[in-house]
C-alpha cells in the first residue's frame, strides 16, 4: 500500500479548470453571506454607535433572506469545489529546500483553516435555520467570530490563486470527445442546477409565491393567523401569565409609571401597519398588525424622544425574553404594541395579550407576551 499521488487521479473533473469556474461563484456567495451576516449581527447589538435604521421596513427581511439563501447555495458549490481540488492533498513538495517547504506548509495551513471555517459556518448556519442546536456554545457569537476567520483566509486564498483563475478562465473548456462518466461541462451544469435548486428551496421561506417549492423552508407559513410561530407560549412557559385576568402592561419612565390592561390599550387610538416578521433563521412573513403606537405610550409617562426602551416579556428565562428597543425604533410611527393580527385578537402563540412589532427589526427582537416597557430617566 502506498499513499495516492496526484497522477492517480485521472478524472478530468479534478483540477484548476473547474475549480476556477466554481470557485468565483462560491466566493460571491460567501461574500454576500458575510456582509449580510455582519449586518444581522449588528442589528442585534443592544447598543449601536451608529443606530440601525427603522427603514425600509422590508430591509432586514431582504438581507437575512439573502444570507440564508446564499449560505444554502454555497453548500453544493463548496462540495463540488472540494471535489475538484482534493487530489492536491496528496501533492508532494516539488523541492526539498527549506524556503519552498515553508511556503507550501503555510499555503496548506491557510487552506485547512479556510475549509474548516467554511464547513463550520455552513454546518452551524444550516442547523440554526433548521432550529436545531446540537451544541452548547452561543450560536451568534461563535458564528460571528468564525466568519472573520473564514473571510480572512478566503481573502488570502483568493490572493494566492487569482493568477491561476485568470489563466484558466481565458482558456475555453474544450469539448470532450469520449467522456468517462461526466464531462467537465456536465459537472458544471449539474453544479449550477444544484445551486439553483438550493436557492429555490430556501427562498420560499421569505418569498410567498415560492412557498410551495420550498422543501427546505422549515417554516412554511403554517401557524395561527397565517404566520409561522417561532416559540410557542407553552414552550416559553407563559401560558398561565399571558392568559391571567389581571394582566396589564406597565410603562415606566424613571419614577413615572402607568399600568394599562388590554381593555385600556384597546380604548387608545389604534393604528394598523403591514410589517414582516423576519426571523434570523431566514423565514419571513408579512402581517397586518393593529395596536397602539409605542411613541403614544411613551408620551404618557413623559419619556422624551430619543429614549431607548427596555422591553420585558412575561417569559422567565431564555435569551429573548428581554430586548432593547433603540430610540430610532421607539420613535418611529410604525412601531406598535400590537393587540391584533389580521383583524383578529393576537393568537396566544403570536404574543397575546400584546407584543412588540417594529419595522426593519430582526424577528428575534419582536418581543411577544409583553410585560413592561421601561425608559430610564
Ligand atoms: N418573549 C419572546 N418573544 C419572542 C421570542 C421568544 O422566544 N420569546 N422569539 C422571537 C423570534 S426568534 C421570532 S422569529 C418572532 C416570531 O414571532 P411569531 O412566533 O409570532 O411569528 O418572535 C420573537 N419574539
Ligand atoms: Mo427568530
Amino acid at each position: 500500500m502506498r499513499a495516492p499521488a496526484p497522477e492517480d487521479f485521472t478524472s478530468r473533473l479534478h483540477g484548476p479548470a473547474l475549480a476556477a469556474r466554481v470557485g468565483p461563484a462560491l466566493g460571491v456567495c460567501f461574500g454576500i453571506c458575510f456582509l449580510t451576516g455582519l449586518l444581522s449581527h449588528y442589528a442585534q447589538q443592544p447598543s449601536q454607535p451608529v443606530p440601525f435604521p427603522p427603514g425600509p421596513a422590508w430591509g432586514y427581511r431582504f438581507t437575512q433572506g439573502l444570507h440564508v439563501v446564499t449560505g444554502t447555495v454555497a453548500v453544493p458549490l463548496l462540495l463540488v469545489k472540494l471535489w475538484t481540488v482534493y487530489p492536491r492533498l496528496f501533492d508532494r513538495p516539488a523541492r526539498l529546500d527549506v524556503r519552498h517547504l515553508l511556503v507550501t506548509a503555510l499555503e496548506r495551513l491557510s487552506v485547512l483553516v479556510l475549509v474548516a471555517s467554511a464547513v463550520f459556518m455552513l454546518a452551524t448556519g444550516l442547523a440554526n435555520s433548521a432550529q436545531w442546536y446540537p451544541w452548547s456554545f452561543s450560536f451568534r457569537t461563535t458564528h460571528y467570530a468564525v466568519a472573520w476567520v473564514a473571510a480572512g483566509s478566503l481573502v488570502l486564498h483568493v490572493g494566492i490563486k487569482l493568477a491561476i483563475v485568470r489563466d484558466e478562465l481565458r482558456r475555453p473548456l474544450e469539448h470532450e470527445a469520449r467522456p468517462s462518466v461526466l464531462t467537465r461541462r456536465g459537472l458544471l451544469r449539474s453544479t449550477w442546477l444544484a445551486a439553483g435548486v438550493a436557492a429555490l428551496a430556501t427562498a420560499g421561506q421569505a418569498v410567498p409565491w415560492l412557498r410551495e417549492v420550498s422543501v427546505l423552508g422549515v417554516r412554511s407559513g403554517d401557524g395561527p393567523q397565517g404566520l409561522p410561530v417561532n416559540k410557542s407560549a407553552a414552550a416559553a412557559g407563559v401560558t398561565a401569565s399571558a392568559t391571567a385576568p389581571g394582566w396589564a402592561l406597565t410603562v415606566t419612565h424613571g419614577d413615572r409609571s402607568v399600568r394599562l390592561t388590554r381593555e385600556d390599550l384597546l380604548a387608545l387610538e389604534q393604528r394598523t401597519e403591514d410589517l414582516p416578521i423576519a426571523c434570523v433563521e431566514g423565514w419571513s412573513a408579512s402581517g397586518t398588525w393593529t395596536g397602539v403606537r409605542v411613541r403614544d405610550l411613551l408620551d404618557r409617562v413623559g419619556a422624551p424622544r430619543g429614549s431607548d426602551v427596555v422591553v420585558r416579556s412575561l417569559q422567565e428565562s431564555g435569551p429573548f425574553r428581554t430586548t432593547v428597543l433603540q430610540a430610532g425604533f421607539a420613535d418611529d410611527d410604525r412601531t406598535l404594541v400590537a393587540l391584533a393580527l389580521g383583524g383578529e385578537p393576537l393568537a396566544l402563540d403570536h404574543g397575546y395579550p400584546a407584543r412588540l412589532i417594529a419595522p426593519n427589526r430582526p424577528g428575534v427582537l419582536q418581543t411577544k407576551w409583553l410585560d413592561r416597557l421601561e425608559v430610564s430617566a
